[in-house]
Formats: C-alpha cells, structure tokens, sequence
C-alpha cells in the first residue's frame, strides 16, 4: 500500500470526495453535451443499450480524480475495467446513469458516484446534470438534497408518509434486454391497475432519490447493475426507505424499495405480479 491513502477513510470524508467528484462530472457533462441528439458510440447487452463518447470520457474523469485522492482504492465503473484496490475502499460508479435520456436531451440523467468500505456502501452522491440537484448521504448520518447552485441551501431528505399501496405511484424501468423486458411488461401488466400509476423515469440513480425526496411512494425494477443502484439506494435508505431484493438485499435479480407503512403490503404485490 502507499502511504498516500488512508487505510479506509471515514464516511464522511469519503462522502466529500464522492460531492466534489460528482459535481465536477455534472458539470463536464453539462458542457460536454451537444445540441440535439447525441451519437452512440457503441451498444452493450443489446441495441437499444447504449453508450456516448461522454459517458466513456467521463468515467475516465472521475477515475482520475478519485486516484488522485486514493490511489490505493478499487474502481467498479459501468463503463471501464473493474479496478482491484488495497485500501479495503471502492468506488461504484455511473458515469452517466440515464445514458438514454442523455442522448435524447430528456432531463434526467445523473452522476452516481458511490464509497464502499468492505463491501458496504457508507456513501454516495448522486447529481441530477439537468437541474444541476446534488442527493447524498452517508451510512447512519442521514439523507440530503442541494439545491444548484452547487454549495447552495442543504435540505434534510425524510421520505414522506405515503397514502397506501392502492394510491403509491410506483417508479420503475425495463431491462434493455427484449425478452426480459416482455416478462417485465406482463409483471407490470398486473402491478398497474393495482396501485394509482407508475413513472419510467429512466434512471434508477434519479428515481431511488425521487423516493426519498417524494416524488414517488414506492419502486421495483430487476436488471440493475451495482452502479446504478449504490448511491441512490444509500440516499433513499438514509431518507428512511425500505429496500429488498428476491431474498435479502437488493440486486441484479430485484429491487422493491418503499416506506416502511407499505412496505410489507407492497413488497407482497410486487411478488404476486411476477417480479
Ligand atoms: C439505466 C437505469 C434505469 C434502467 C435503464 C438503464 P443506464 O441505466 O438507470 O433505471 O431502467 O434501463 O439501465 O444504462 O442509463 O446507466
């Protein structure tokens, strides 16, 4: 190990390093992006999965940034080779989470950068590049949103109480993937008339945030990969949320995430609908 990099680093230095990372990238993405559509450079898991030459050029930033700081540490980024560290940290990252709407110019992309420390997340910061809104957290230290400028106003985020499952607004998206998503759509076919209705927003980081903030009651998606899910999870669990998977935490196989009133009741529907 170097003597550069503190062995593990608190949460909260951690999570400092994570704002300042993600704040640049928002901002290089910001600047980076064209007029009108952006070209995909290249397809991942089917056609419609999508990358830009940004998205590469900024996971290769916040790579940089974050050895710069800790060159001992691991790199678990969705576009680049994952990176084995030393230090017993590593860093989950989204470069672009939303890499559709990016390209499309919809308002709804973020940066998810994400501290994991053994394994656990302990911090995470997610920045809306659109609205310019930073969401963070930090293990056992609560959930907040800044307001952009960056720097600006803090607000505690507490997820608010919701009115039951048969009136949540459910959050969701579909696997890039056709057949997964077809089974996704019949689950779904069942789950709609079920509750008051759902938001694709088109980016798990931006909707797990929404949930702690309130813009949605509940959530449910399967195919998510690590970096989708890090940070947004930290801050929507922080804000009070409830999250599980298919038979324990969250992952790749299922997300349900919702306040703690509904939780039972809704994790339950999601599951008699196929999820
Ligand atoms: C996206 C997720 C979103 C999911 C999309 C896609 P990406 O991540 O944030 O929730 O529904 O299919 O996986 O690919 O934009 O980083």
């Amino acid at each position: 190990m170097s003597t550069n990099t503190p062995p593990a680093g608190r949460p909260e230095a951690l999570y400092r390093l994570a704002e300042r990372v993600a704040i640049e990238a928002a901002e290089f993405v910001r600047v980076s992006r064209p007029p009108g559509r952006v070209e995909v450079a290249a397809t991942k898991s089917s056609p419609t999965d999508a990358v830009t030459e940004i998205d590469r050029a900024t996971e290769d930033l916040i790579r940089a940034a974050i050895a710069a700081e800790r060159p001992d540490d691991g790199f678990v980024g969705e576009e680049g080779e994952d990176l084995i560290g030393t230090s017993g940290v590593d860093w989950v990252v989204d470069p672009i989470d939303g890499t559709v709407n990016f390209v499309y110019g919809i308002g709804a992309y973020g940066v998810s950068i994400a501290a994991r420390v053994d394994g656990a997340v302990v911090a995470g910061c997610v920045v809306n590049v659109a609205t310019g809104e930073t969401y963070g957290a930090v293990l056992g230290g609560g959930a907040w949103k800044t307001q952009a400028p960056a720097g600006g106003p803090t607000t505690p985020l507490t997820a608010p109480t919701p009115p039951s499952v048969a009136l949540a607004l459910v959050a969701t998206g579909f696997s890039y993937r056709p057949e997964i998503r077809a089974a996704q759509a019949a689950a779904m076919t069942q789950l709609l008339p079920q509750v008051r209705d759902i938001r694709r927003i088109g980016s798990a980081a931006l909707d797990l945030c929404g949930l702690a903030e309130g813009r949605c009651d509940a959530y449910v998606e399967q195919g998510l990969k690590p970096w989708d899910l890090a940070a947004g999870s930290l801050v929507a669990a922080e804000a009070g949320i409830v999250l599980e998977g298919l038979d324990g935490p969250p992952d790749e196989r299922l997300v349900m995430a919702a306040h703690p009133l509904i939780c039972r009741e809704y994790f339950a529907l999601v599951r008699a609908c196929g999820f």
